[in-house]
């Protein structure tokens, strides 16, 4: 089940303003000559990406959106003040369908950025533009444009903020459903699941006066060699690959390897998918530490073993329920991070070219796999 959220309202762009006829007035001589001035441009209606954003709610609360109109064009040749133009912000992942003409109009996918979805009308003209040597007392003008009125289906597809990377069975479905309301399907043999979950996980209800939410992307269990096509994965890491911050889900009670040792194959598999996965703030959910409760010693050398990775990890009994709330702050602030970063500096991505600049761009300990990875090459059996 893919996370959908759709809606459907009517906008409506502003007329453009009618020209003017209009004539230089004196005392004893009616007409001097023509100054009607144009009229303004009627205002367009745009979308614009708001990282912010999270659902559609925000065209709940009205059905139609309307940009103001042109004035008219003034005597002395004035010109109409043109419309305003209306903005409706929308999480990005948003797309505008045009129902009467079926066509897509376009996607948000970047903050900030415009989709214009109605056009406003063009300016009349006044007839003072219709002068000429030969036809000193011009009557024509032209009416401002029409409006233009869109009836969309806007459709949002979920990106989530974080995507749940493990091996079959690792308790990444079951985390899902823990802190979020999707119900996923969950069980003890691998692949259970078979399509991505998407869950929003609201921290109103950790902390009221925290209205954001956040949202997972639980996929189907990864296998060595699902980047090159084996079993399901493959097809899913590009889900994956739109996310902020990979979250390493890792049964920490599998006894046939180590936590460190499916990190790396993890990480050597989303690496060898796709170059960009080394741009991507990540961390590590061990899961089922409910398995070592009467063997906690256990649990500290599997955690030092993690430490000594440099890279972030919250410890979680995803049955049990232990180590849910610190999780969902963490990423929680780890996004608040994020997005102030990307904020002050638009784009992320140029920052992380040389070792200096990275540095810089390094979220409180949030360590990137790059960095990882630069400091840690063949270190595998430590
Ligand atoms: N003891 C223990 N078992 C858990 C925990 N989390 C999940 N499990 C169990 O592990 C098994 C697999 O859980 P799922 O949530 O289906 O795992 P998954 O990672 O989604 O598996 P796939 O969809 O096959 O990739 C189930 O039997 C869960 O009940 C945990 O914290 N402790
Ligand atoms: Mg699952």
């Amino acid at each position: 089940m893919i996370f959908k959220d759709l809606t459907q309202i009517t906008v409506i762009s502003g007329k453009g303003g009618a020209g003017l006829v209009s004539f230089k007035r004196a005392s004893n001589r009616p007409k001097l000559g023509p100054d009607g001035g144009d009229g303004g441009f009627g205002g367009n209606v745009y979308f614009v990406g708001n990282n912010q954003l999270n659902s559609l709610s925000v065209l709940r609360y009205k059905q139609e959106y309307k940009a103001e109109d042109g004035q008219r064009g003034g005597p002395n040749g004035r010109t109409g003040r043109n419309g305003k133009d209306l903005e409706i912000e929308v999480p990005l992942g948003t797309i505008a369908y045009d129902m009467d003409q079926q066509i897509v109009l376009g996607e948000v996918t970047e903050q900030g950025q415009k989709l214009l979805l109605a056009q406003g009308g063009k300016r009349g003209l006044g007839n003072i533009r219709f002068v000429s040597s030969t036809h000193q007392a011009p009557e024509e003008h032209t009416p401002g444009g029409e409006s233009v009125t869109v009836n969309l289906q806007v459709e949002l597809k979920l990106i989530a903020d974080v995507g749940l990377a493990g091996f079959p069975n690792a308790g990444k479905s079951s985390l899902l459903s823990r802190i979020s309301s999707a119900k996923p399907k969950i069980a003890d043999y691998p692949f259970t699941t078979l399509t991505p979950n998407l869950g929003v996980v609201d921290m109103y209800e950790e902390d009221s006066s925290i209205t954001n939410s956040f949202v997972i992307a639980d996929i189907p269990g990864l296998i060595e060699g699902a980047s090159s096509g084996r079993g399901l994965g493959f097809e899913f890491l590009r889900h994956l690959e739109r996310t902020k911050m990979i979250a390493y889900v890792i049964d920490v009670s599998d006894e046939s390897t180590t936590p460190r040792k499916v990190y790396e194959k993890l990480n050597k598999e989303l690496d060898s998918y796709s170059a960009k996965f080394q741009l991507k703030p990540s961390f590590l959910i061990l899961n089922k530490i409910d398995m070592f409760d009467s063997n906690p010693d256990k649990l500290s050398s599997i955690e030092n073993e993690i430490k000594n990775l440099g890279i972030p990890y919250v410890k979680i009994s995803a049955l049990v329920g232990t180590g849910l709330k610190e999780l969902k702050f963490f990423i929680y602030n780890q996004l608040e991070k994020l997005r102030s970063s990307i904020d002050s500096s638009d784009s992320i991505e140029p920052s992380y070219q040389t070792e200096e600049s990275r540095n810089e761009k390094l979220i409180d300990g949030f360590r990137l796999v790059a960095d990882m990875r630069s400091s840690t090459p063949g270190k595998t059996n430590e």
